[in-house]
This record gives structure tokens, sequence and C-alpha cells, in this order.
């Protein structure tokens, strides 16, 4: 079945508590503590959150990924710990508040099926302050941060795009023959390269029928994934929570594209809403693990656009491998720019430009360029870096989260991450072409996601 939802949207603005706020298309309003249970040691964190066109279905749902940091005694920030209980729903739509085990932060979604704004006040969530070493609330200064995420369900999926008799450069496919795989419950058949994936037991490296790595992300089980690559926005609240040395190391090389600046200390995108480029795959990590997020695998890159839908040659992430390009953008990018022509899916070449550019009050899944499951953006815009699921280094990788700390240096330091190489895609989906993790490039982003099994 495919879903022809939420792929339009209206822009709206992201604030954070005390500092003048950048955007993206989720809103967090009036954050405040309102009551502190001292004998506890926790605190409710008081909201009102709004997006546009949220969606649950029989088949997925969008969700925000909520979090908060806070300055400690000595200035320094971390991240703060949520209880798993003592959450407060609000007013507006009836939404679900779960705060998975990790306690880093929070998923809200629609609680039943349904479509449109939400536009929710007076939502709580619990602060469980005394597990971060927290003895006094008085004057502790923080900030929450909301993003955008789409939720993947489990089920099997097509790798690669051959056709039989054709393929795109560096696609997956069988051994000896250019037709693409499905990953599901079983072992696979031996692949291009000499190795077999069983969607929910791992991959065998050497196509041995034992499995090396059994918590390597297939893709087969459930995650969420942001809806949009991180945007400048995004990456300049990211830097304001970090010291001055991690600050350093982790700012964007500039380009004109590029729009992050730092003025009287502190980090503002004049362009919030373009996708963040300048950044390399580590830096992409560095903010995966501030946010308690991961890096997500190639594998479930090719799930999120195709979903359960048998391959294509070529393909983009709307399904067709029809690319329908405009030349320019037209109008003040202000979040009112659009393409030149009407109704197109993708830029003519690759920069940074606002996410989720293409997608209006009319368009459809194939010209506003959603996936199968409402990702945006994932065959235009910036190219991607990827976990992945071919390279040595890379396949070590078990899914393991961010803890919300970085090492001193400001690099990630979740031990089974690969800070030495790494996969781009660019637009086709099934296509790829090589890159090092610590490489830089002006058209290259990242988005991120976590597992949710
Ligand atoms: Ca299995
Ligand atoms: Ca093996
Ligand atoms: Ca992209
Ligand atoms: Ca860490």
């Amino acid at each position: 079945m495919i879903n022809f939802k939420n792929y339009f949207l209206v822009p709206c603005f992201f604030i954070v508590l005390i500092q003048t706020s950048y955007s993206n298309y989720m809103s967090l309003r009036n954050v405040t503590i309102v009551s502190d249970n001292t004998g506890a040691q926790t605190s409710q964190v008081r909201f009102n959150i709004s997006w546009e066109n949220s969606w649950k279905d029989d088949v997925n749902w969008d969700a925000a990924w909520v979090f908060i940091k806070f300055k400690d005694g000595s200035g320094n920030w971390k991240h703060a710990t949520l209880s798993s209980s003592g959450h407060n729903g609000g007013t507006g739509t009836a939404l679900t508040i779960e705060v998975p085990s990790d306690n880093l932060g929070a998923y809200i979604y629609r609680t039943s099926n349904g479509a449109g704004h939400i536009t929710q006040t007076d939502m709580e969530v619990q602060w469980d302050y005394g597990v971060d070493g927290v003895v006094d609330m008085t004057g502790i200064e923080f900030r929450m941060f909301a993003m955008e995420m789409v939720y993947i369900p489990q089920g099997s999926f097509a790798i690669g795009d051959g056709n039989g008799t054709t393929m795109s450069d560096g696609s997956f496919r069988h051994l000896n023959f250019p037709y693409y795989v499905i990953v599901n419950e079983n072992l696979s058949p031996e692949l291009y390269g000499n190795f077999k994936i069983d969607g929910d037991g791992g991959l065998d490296f050497d196509a041995d029928g034992t499995i090396d790595n059994p918590d390597f992300p297939t893709g087969y089980k459930s995650f969420y994934i942001m809806k949009y690559e991180i945007t400048q926005g995004q990456y300049s609240d990211f830097l304001n929570t970090v010291t001055t040395v991690q600050q350093t190391y982790l700012q964007p090389a500039g380009d004109s594209r590029m729009t992050i600046s730092k003025v009287s200390g502190v980090y503002y995108a004049s362009h919030p809403d373009r996708g963040c480029n300048g950044i390399n795959m580590v830096k992409g990590m560095a903010y995966a693990d501030w946010a308690g997020l991961r890096p997500m695998t190639e594998l479930e890159y090719e799930k999120s656009c195709r979903g359960p839908l048998p391959a294509i040659y070529g393909e983009f992430a709307w399904g067709t491998p029809v690319k329908n390009g405009r030349n320019a953008l037209v109008g003040i990018e202000n979040g009112a720019e659009k393409a030149d022509i009407p109704q197109r899916n993708s830029g003519y070449s690759i920069e940074a430009y606002r996410v989720g550019l293409y997608a209006e009050d009319t368009t459809t899944r194939i010209n506003s360029g959603a996936s199968y499951y409402g990702v945006m953006d994932m065959s235009s815009n910036l190219a991607e870096y990827y976990v992945s699921a071919k390279l040595t280094t890379n396949r070590t990788f078990t899914g393991l989260h961010g803890n919300g700390v970085l090492a001193a240096s400001g690099d990630p330091d979740v031990v089974d991450w690969d800070t030495s190489d790494c996969a781009v895609i660019e637009f086709i989906v099934s296509k790829r072409s090589g890159a090092y993790s610590q490489f830089i490039n002006y058209a290259h982003g990242i988005r991120l996601g976590r597992s949710a099994y």
C-alpha cells in the first residue's frame, strides 16, 4: 500500500528556552518548570508543542523526539534524564509520550489514527534530576529540543535495484547476477561481496552461514529516522550547548550555502531551515551522541525509501526512476521560497536548501519527493552519510545510541561507531559512492535516528 500522507507542510518556528530560537517545522513554546518534587528529586517540565501535517495510520506515524540539556553548577551543559512515567499528554490531540529505556528523551506521537496539525498545550515530561546529580533546581538553566521523526515499522524490504540485466553502480545484488535482494527474517542468498543478511538475525560477513554481528541494524526491525536532514538551525543549537573546545572542533566548514556563524559567542544560522552542509560523518555522529540518537545504516535508508515494494531499477525515494528537477528557486529564502516550476521533486544540482522544500499543500508522494513512509529529501537536497553494510570497519556497528555526552575533544565516543569510513547516498536509492567519515563535502549532510526495538 502506498501512502500519500504528510507530503505537504507549512513552516513554523522552533523555540528553545531562554535563547532566541531557530527553526524547523516543529515548534516548542512556553517551556517551563511547573513543579518540583524535592523529595523524589523530580520536576515537571511543561511545554506547548506543535507541528504540521502529523499523521498516524495503519502503516506508520510521525513523532517528535524531545530531550533536555541543562547547565550544571560548573557551567557545563549536561543531558537530562527523564523519568519513565509521570508525564502528561496535555490538551489538544490525544498524544502518547514514550520514554525509551535509556531515559534520554521522549517520543511524542498520536495515540490514535488520524492526520492534521498538532497544537498541543500544557504537555509535561518528568525530569528525574536527582539522577543527574542536581540537588537544587533553583536557578538551573535548561533548554528543550524537539525534532521530527518518522517511525518505520518492522518488515521485509528490497535492497539493490537490479532487474536481472542491469543495476545501479555499487548496489546490493545477488552474487552472480544483477538482481535485487529481499531482506526478511531468513538468511539471504549470498550477495555480491560474499556476505549474507538475516533481517532479524544480523550480518554474516563471509557467507558461511554463521552470523558474525547479530546486532547490525539490518533495517528489518523497527526504527525511527529523522523526517529531514539535520538543519543549520538544529546544528547551531547543538553547538551552543557544547564546550568552546568542542565548538571549534565541530563547527561546519564555510561555504556560500552554509550560514552558521558565531556572533557574540553564540552560534546562529541566518537560514536555519537549510540542510546542514559543511559537516562530515564524524560531526554528524557527534550530533547523534549529543542528542541520544545514532547514525543509520544504508540498509535502513533503503527500507525507509522503498517500504515493502519491489525495487525498480534507478528509482528515487519517491518510487520512480524519473527525476523531475527544478532549475532554480524563486522567492526570498525565508521559508516561502519554492521551485521555479511547480510540482518538482528535486534540485538540478546538489546544494543545501530548505528541508522539505518540495512539499506543498497539494503535492503527492512523487512531486514532493517523499519516501514510501513519508520521509523527506531522501533523494534530494544534501547527499547523506550512512553506516555501510559492506565496509569492514563499519560492520561491527551494533546500533548503540549516543548517551548525550561527547568526548572532551568533541568526538563521538560510542564504542562501536566507526569514525574512519562511511557510505554516501546521493539520489538514486541503491546507488553508492564512497566517502571517508572525516571528509567534508559542501553537498553532504546527515540524518539520524534510533532503534525502536
Ligand atoms: Ca532470522
Ligand atoms: Ca560468518
Ligand atoms: Ca538528502
Ligand atoms: Ca557519548
